[in-house]
């Protein structure tokens, strides 16, 4: 018997109490007709979201069949949400990508991988001596493997030398990387998801965990609804399956968090509830914040925020009344305004209560996307490699050591390029060669027809990897068919360390590889040698990459050293650091209290949270942070674009629960697509009845940059908020039942043809979750 988590998102609960270990519960689905007893089963974890379930791909004469969970695995115990049992059909999809394609006369047209590879590394050439390194860019994934990306940041890095090197993470968990490392000195996430188990109060701050991570959200409505159960704090200005949960829901204007984070801060100080013991020794920063935050009295931010200083008053009191408290963030902070200083204000929650290093007591500063850890961790994202810090020329020196080359060959004379500064270059000229990996800018990135535009110009020679043929791949002058999971070996590390081993479960389709094979062939193309003349690429598979990665993780925050592709077979995932000391794995950091904020050893030597300036090597040592956390404090600015008469409503984005991002996988999988077939507008149901909208009708959103048009649905959410899912690229998928429409038919309905260029000051992370529009009917 197959599950359903189309109708039953959630499945059946299984409450259980404050620190009894979560029932496991096996979610199985097989195409009709297969029985379980008649399949093999390869070891995976899912790949739809960062919480990385564990789970088994079921394979019967070569084809993938089926998933089902793994009940051993620490994250999920058996359990899969929607995308997880259903998003694998994208693999067997009959639309792969099944060769190389190179632009002819215009015309994307088949070719051999040799005549594909053989242009790839030609331009290469042509680039490097014409504009030298930094005419090369490389926007790459939190999607593929770590092995992929720490082979793709050693040949951009140390092969060509370009700072020029980020990935979509940059879209997505900028923000809580930066967050960590400016609180706790560097990245890696301090809790566990056991600590969901044990927690007595949830603060869940633009975090729809119901509908984006919903494994987790099962975890916590067995909490919900059973004994003891967890209170709940919302903060998303849309009523969200989870702010219907809520004891306290603060539907904030968008882009007002950081002040109403300051007002609970002052109302935790104001009412005796923080911690001071821990915070005298355990943190520095404490007066200046003390100070900031006396500024923003519940009256003050009620009107700031547009909710009610009640509200705000009962939300701080049961933060404060928490003994085990469990906070998280999301893309509601990261992409919103001031994403990185109000990220900062939930870890000085965390800290001001002294709830972090011990059961049930964490902050979560999420990621998203499955391998979002990694990338941040290989360095493929623009950081150093294994959370070095690029200021620091001993780190450099150390890398440089452990890969043979010259310290002067890593680009650390400037901060590494985001990737919204990499469009600028290309569109600029500077850059000339673009190379995509496992992401799908033209329709994820803000300002579509501006990223259209420059991802289409003749002088730049852009090269996509993917499995299929997406809106970005099809602007390209090389595509090049990428294997994925389940058909690939590799290791990816969830939102809580765990680190899990994924099989080649089938055969790749046609001639399609695996990125880390193409990222080697590219090496050896270009003849990439390391500063004894031997190959700057010393591995030959994933696992020998896995190993030569390991080694430079050793001493650092997130230590592989303990593990191997064996220890990862057959059991549970497994949290790093693991290593001598942890041979199983560590569930919790800092339960010493200790941070790794000494300047000597920190990944980040800190930032202005309002200016973005980079603090230097002194500033952060003048802080005297050694050991301890650093209370961050930051001053509200109003945001970038306000509403006015022209456009007088607040245009915010993100996901429902059917699909994963631009779709590419999950318009693939039947039960997802049926589910959620055609796109749609969200209006608070008194905007609608005040501009004449019912249920269905048709609607134009309009920004300053560009439109959309999709029928409206009406919600309880606030007044003045427009929300519409970016899952829709700006033409109708093939698969769609809409797309039998005639092109002149065809509506732009992407979220990011309304969005604008404006990023946050810190984690340079593109602000998509603002931009002032005005709504018309267009028809019923
Ligand atoms: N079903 C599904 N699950 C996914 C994904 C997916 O595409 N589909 N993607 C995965 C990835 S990569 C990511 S990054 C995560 C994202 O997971 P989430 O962050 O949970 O998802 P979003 O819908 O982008 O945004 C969360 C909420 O932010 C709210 N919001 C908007 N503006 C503000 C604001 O100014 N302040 C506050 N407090 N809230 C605001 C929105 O109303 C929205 O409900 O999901 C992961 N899981
Ligand atoms: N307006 C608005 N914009 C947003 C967001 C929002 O909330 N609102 N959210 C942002 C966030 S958080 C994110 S994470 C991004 C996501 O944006 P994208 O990264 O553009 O999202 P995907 O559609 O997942 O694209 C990933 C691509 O990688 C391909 N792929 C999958 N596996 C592999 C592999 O192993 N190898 C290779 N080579 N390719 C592979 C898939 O087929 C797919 O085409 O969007 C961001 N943009
Ligand atoms: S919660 Fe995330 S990792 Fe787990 S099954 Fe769903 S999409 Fe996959
Ligand atoms: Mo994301």
């Amino acid at each position: 018997m197959s599950t359903d988590r189309i109708d039953d998102v959630w499945g059946p609960r299984s409450p259980h109490g404050p620190g009894e270990t979560w029932p496991t519960r096996v979610d199985v689905y097989l195409d009709d007709g297969v029985r379980e007893s008649e399949v093999e089963w390869h070891q995976s974890a899912c790949v739809l979201c960062s919480n990385g379930c564990g789970m088994d791909i079921a394979v019967q004469g070569g084809r993938m069949v089926g998933v089902r969970g793994r009940e051993q695995d620490r994250v999920n115990h058996g359990r899969l949400g929607p995308k997880g049992l259903y998003g694998w059909q994208a693999n067997r999809s009959p639309d792969r990508l099944t060769s190389p394609l190179v632009r002819v006369a215009g015309e994307l047209r088949p070719a051999s991988w040799d005549e594909a590879m053989t242009l790839v590394v030609e331009r290469t050439r042509e680039v490097l001596r014409n504009q030298g390194p930094l005419g090369m860019g490389f926007f790459t994934s939190g999607q593929l493997f770590l092995e992929d990306y720490y082979t793709l940041g050693l040949i951009a890095r140390a092969g060509i030398g370009t700072p020029h090197l980020d990935a979509n993470t940059r879209l997505c968990t900028a923000t809580s990387d930066f967050a960590l490392k400016e609180s706790f000195g560097t990245d890696g996430a301090p809790g566990s998801l056991t600590d969901f188990d044990v927690c007595d109060t949830l603060f869940l701050v633009g975090h729809n965990m119901a509908e984006t991570h919903t494994v987790l959200w099962a975890r916590v409505l067995d909490r919900l609804d059973g004994p003891e159960p967890p209170r709940l704090v919302v903060v998303d200005p849309r009523r969200t399956p989870v702010a219907e949960r809520a004891e306290v829901h603060l539907a904030i204007r968008p882009g007002t968090n950081l002040p109403l984070l300051n007002g609970l801060q002052a109302a935790l100080i104001r009412n005796g509830a923080i911690d001071p013991d821990f915070v005298a020794q355990h943190t520095v920063g404490f007066d200046r914040l003390a100070e900031v935050v006396s500024h923003y009295d519940a009256e003050t931010v009620a009107a700031t925020c547009g909710v009610t200083a009640a509200d705000i008053e009962r939300a701080a009191e049961v933060i404060g009344d928490a003994k085990r408290l469990v906070s998280t963030c999301l893309q509601g902070v990261y992409q919103s305004h001031e994403a990185t200083a109000s990220a900062c204000q939930v870890n000085n929650i965390t800290l001001l209560r002294g709830m972090i290093g011990k059961p049930g007591c964490s902050v979560f500063q999420l990621n998203g996307q499955p391998t979002a850890q990694n990338t941040r961790e290989t360095g493929a994202n623009g950081d150093f490699v294994a959370m070095r810090n690029w200021q620091n020329p001993d780190h450099v020196a150390e890398l440089a050591r452990l890969w043979n080359v010259e310290s002067a060959q890593l680009p650390s004379w400037a901060p590494p390029t985001h990737v919204m500064q990499m469009m600028r270059y290309a569109e600029e000229g500077s850059i000339r060669f673009l190379w995509v990996s496992g992401t799908n800018p033209a329709v994820s990135l803000p300002e579509l027809h501006r990223i259209r535009s420059i991802l289409q110009q003749d002088r730049l020679f852009l090269v996509v990897s993917d499995a299929f043929l997406t809106e970005t791949a099809a602007l390209a002058d090389v595509v090049l068919p990428a294997a994925i999971w389940g058909e690939k070996v590799g290791t990816f590390t969830n939102h809580d360390r765990t680190v899990h081993i994924s099989e080649r479960a089938v055969a790749p389709p046609g001639e399609a590889k695996p990125d880390l094979e193409i990222f080697m062939a590219y090496a050896a193309g270009l003849g990439l040698k390391d500063k004894d003349g031997e190959p700057l690429v010393t591995w030959r598979t994933p696992e020998e990459c896995f190993d030569a990665f390991k080694a430079v993780t050793r001493g650092r925050p997130c230590d592989y050293s303990g593990l191997t592709y064996d220890r990862l077979r057959g059991g549970s995932g497994i949290q790093w650091p693991c290593n001598d000391e942890a041979p199983d794995g560590t569930e919790r950091l800092y339960t010493d209290h200790r941070f790794n904020t000494d300047t000597d050893y920190c990944e980040d030597y800190g930032h202005d949270l309002t200016t973005g300036a980079a603090f230097e090597r002194k500033d952060h040592a003048d802080l005297g942070a050694a050991g301890r956390a650093i209370l961050k404090a930051a001053h509200h600015h109003p945001p970038h674009e306000p509403v006015s008469e022209q456009r007088p409503f607040l245009f915010t984005s993100g996901r429902r629960v059917y699909h994963f991002h631009t779709r590419t996988k999950t318009g693939r999988a039947r039960q997802l697509q049926d589910a959620a077939p055609t796109p749609w507008v969200e209006l608070a149901a008194a905007d609608a009845q005040a501009l004449g909208i019912a249920e269905g009708d048709l609607v134009h959103v309009e920004s300053a940059r560009g439109h959309l048009e999709a029928p409206a649905r009406l919600t309880g959410s606030r007044e003045g908020v427009v929300f519409a899912p970016f899952h829709y690229g700006y033409w109708d998928r093939m698969e769609d039942p809409a797309s039998s429409t005639s092109a002149e038919e065809r509506r732009p309905t992407a979220a990011n043809e309304l969005t604008l260029t404006a990023w946050d000051p810190v984690s340079k992370q593109p602000q998509v979750k603002l931009a002032a529009v005005s709504v018309k009917k267009v028809s019923s």
